[in-house]
């Protein structure tokens, strides 16, 4: 049985082995770590999400962060097992960390779509979306970062259900969407950071990907992405570029950072990771610690930003 000593933080995880590991981390650390089933994934499979901060009576804020909407994204649930391992083994020496977990929680979830990540394992390793069906279409899946309701479908989104960016048949008709949307909309007062990593480009984007119009925040949001970027770039030199999505990337509704910044979470970041293509998806296992060290330092200036903000 795995436990969190055995881990590997440096290999791509099946998702069984993520699954264990769910367990025994909490297990292992009741007094920081709690863990939630937030409902289940289309073919059934539990969707956790493990809160880590130092209990308190008092109701605490909270940051939000998922790893692996996309399955073949592997850098992308690689971070987020490390940044719990991280958390707790930081808290207490780590002075950042620690006043972190003591004033705020983290809500973690490990793997979105988890359905596509074990079949990314299984079968098609560059799988990207759900693994749902539905009569009338031979296709399988919708892009679960395609249906938010964030101005669902209209720009850079496909309802085509054959397509990689299928937008799906309606705003959260993908279960494992709707249940982080609950989820989200449950916490909406405590959450005031909303995080969603994925892969590759080397990018910090915040709103708005579905419009050419900049989000009422946009200048505080710049000014916070270019200091997480540069305290990522302080370690390795990495160079990340920041920027509204739908001009640093690409146009593109129906995202899960426009529909948590239009909620009113308003530090909301999509991180694109490691690299800009020479391996994109396929990043090497040995990338994997260089690229989650770096990362972790702009998640901690942004946590330390919307700590003192
Ligand atoms: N990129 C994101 C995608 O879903 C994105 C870019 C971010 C789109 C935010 C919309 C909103 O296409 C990857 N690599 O998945
Ligand atoms: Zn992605």
């Amino acid at each position: 049985k795995a436990s969190p000593r055995t881990h590997s933080y440096t290999k791509y995880n099946s998702w069984d082995k993520i699954q264990s590991w769910i367990a025994s981390i909490s297990s292992s650390n009741p007094n920081l770590i709690s863990k939630q089933v937030i409902g289940n994934t289309y073919e059934g499979r539990p969707m956790t999400i493990l809160k880590l901060g130092k209990k308190s009576s008092s109701t605490k804020p909270a940051i939000f962060m998922d790893c692996g909407i996309h399955a073949r994204e592997w850098i992308s649930p690689a971070f987020c097992q490390w940044f719990v391992k991280e958390a707790l083994s930081t808290y207490g020496s780590d002075s950042q960390m620690t006043s972190l977990l003591d004033q705020m929680d983290v809500f973690v979830l490990p793997v979105f779509n988890v359905d596509g990540y074990d079949y990314t394992h299984k079968s098609n390793r560059m799988w990207r979306k759900t693994r749902s069906k539905k009569s009338g279409s031979s296709c399988i899946g919708a892009d679960p970062n395609r249906n938010w309701n964030a101005g669902w479908c209209t720009i850079g989104a496909s309802s085509n259900p054959c397509s990689d960016t299928f937008c799906g048949y309606s705003p959260e008709s993908e279960i494992e969407v709707k249940n982080v949307a609950d989820f989200i909309r449950r916490n909406k007062s405590i959450i005031k950071a909303y995080l969603t990593i994925h892969s590759y480009s080397q990018l910090l984007l915040f709103p708005y990907s579905y419009t050419y119009d900049l989000a009422e925040h946009h200048s505080e949001l710049l000014k916070v992405a270019e200091g997480a970027s540069a305290a990522l770039r302080s370690l390795y030199g990495t160079r990340y570029t920041s920027g509204p999505g739908a001009t640093t990337i690409y146009p593109a509704a129906g995202g899960s950072d426009d529909w948590a910044y239009d909620l009113g979470v308003k530090y909301s970041y999509t991180f694109e990771l490691r690299d800009t293509g020479r391996y994109g998806f396929l990043l090497p296992e040995s990338e994997i610690k260089p690229t989650c060290e770096e990362t972790m330092l702009a998640v901690k200036y942004i946590a330390a930003y919307v700590q003192k903000n």
